[in-house]
């Protein structure tokens, strides 16, 4: 399938996404996330495919959405049109994991969709924002709401305030970035690393896992660990738990055939 604003390979159970507007920072237009969705889907539905990485450039992950065709929008049509909603919320949906390669600007939308990404990885140039409030704006895309959980109140108050960036360094402090990659150059590498480490293991028990992580920001604790405990049993119905115990108790590798 030929997209325009994306670009998308596939390197063995890896499913690669690259956003593809340089010229506009990335800025995630109405195409670009109908095409992101349209590439997930395809991805989601490729049982050779196990997890998914997705990218910027150097400059830009995503400078968030495309201000330029915001600009003229009225009330009335953004309500009545529910505006940008469609296809934003669809990268949350997807069950396989999804590992964020961070170089440069993320921000407004573009921060958004790397906080719906399961991995974030960065390199020393990422620049992390939700600078919506310059614009008059709001964050859209849940950034109130992921962030607030993610980096807790104060900070979340702190940059949607005054629309100020975080560098790396702090990101990964504050527990939005899981990884700093230092070298630039092996940004895309390490996250293809971490895709590929995801994928030798079994795919219906990291779907499970991932599940599970998500629903601790849905739910109150005790019901967050009854639903663990579910998932952790059902892991017993799977033929991957039998190789996987087995393996370890002969001393080897295991063969995971994701059952
Ligand atoms: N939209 C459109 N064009 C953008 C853009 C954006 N967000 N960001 C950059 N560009 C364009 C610039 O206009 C410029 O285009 P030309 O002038 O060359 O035609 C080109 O990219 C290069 O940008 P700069 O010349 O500005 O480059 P600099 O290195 O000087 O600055 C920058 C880079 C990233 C710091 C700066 O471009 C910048 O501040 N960009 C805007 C960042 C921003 O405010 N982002 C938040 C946008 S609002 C929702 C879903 C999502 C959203 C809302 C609702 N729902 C589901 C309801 C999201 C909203 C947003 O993200």
């Amino acid at each position: 399938m030929a997209y325009n604003t994306i670009l998308v390979e596939t390197q063995k159970e890896i499913g690669i996404i690259r956003l593809n507007r340089p010229d506009a920072m990335n800025a995630l237009n109405t195409e670009m996330v109908k095409e992101m969705g349209q590439a997930l889907d395809k991805f989601e539905d490729n049982k050779k495919i196990k997890a998914i990485v997705l990218t910027g450039n150097e400059r830009a992950f995503a400078a968030g959405a495309d201000i330029k065709e915001m600009q003229d929008k009225t009330y009335m049509e953004a309500y009545l049109e529910d505006f940008i909603t469609k296809g934003w919320e669809h990268i949350s949906k997807i069950r396989k994991p999804i590992v964020a390669a961070v170089s440069g600007y993320a921000l407004g939308g573009g921060c958004e969709v790397a906080m719906m990404c399961d991995v974030i990885l960065a390199d020393e140039t990422a620049m992390f924002g939700q600078p919506e409030i310059t614009l008059g704006i709001i964050p859209g895309a849940g950034g109130t709401q992921r962030l607030t959980r993610i980096v807790g109140k104060y900070k979340a108050m702190d940059m949607i305030l005054t629309g100020r960036m975080m560098d790396a360094k702090e990101a990964h402090h504050v527990g939005l970035v899981s990884r700093i990659v230092v070298n630039k150059a092996s940004l895309v590498e390490q996250a293809i690393k971490t895709a590929r480490k995801i994928g030798r293991m079994s795919l219906p028990t990291i779907l499970m896992a991932k599940e599970c992580i998500n629903q601790a920001y849905e739910m109150s604790l005790s019901a967050g660990i009854r639903y663990e405990r579910r998932m952790f049993q059902s892991t017993f119905a799977t033929r991957d738990q039998k190789e996987g115990m087995k393996a370890f108790v002969e001393k080897r590798r295991p063969t995971f055939k994701n059952q």
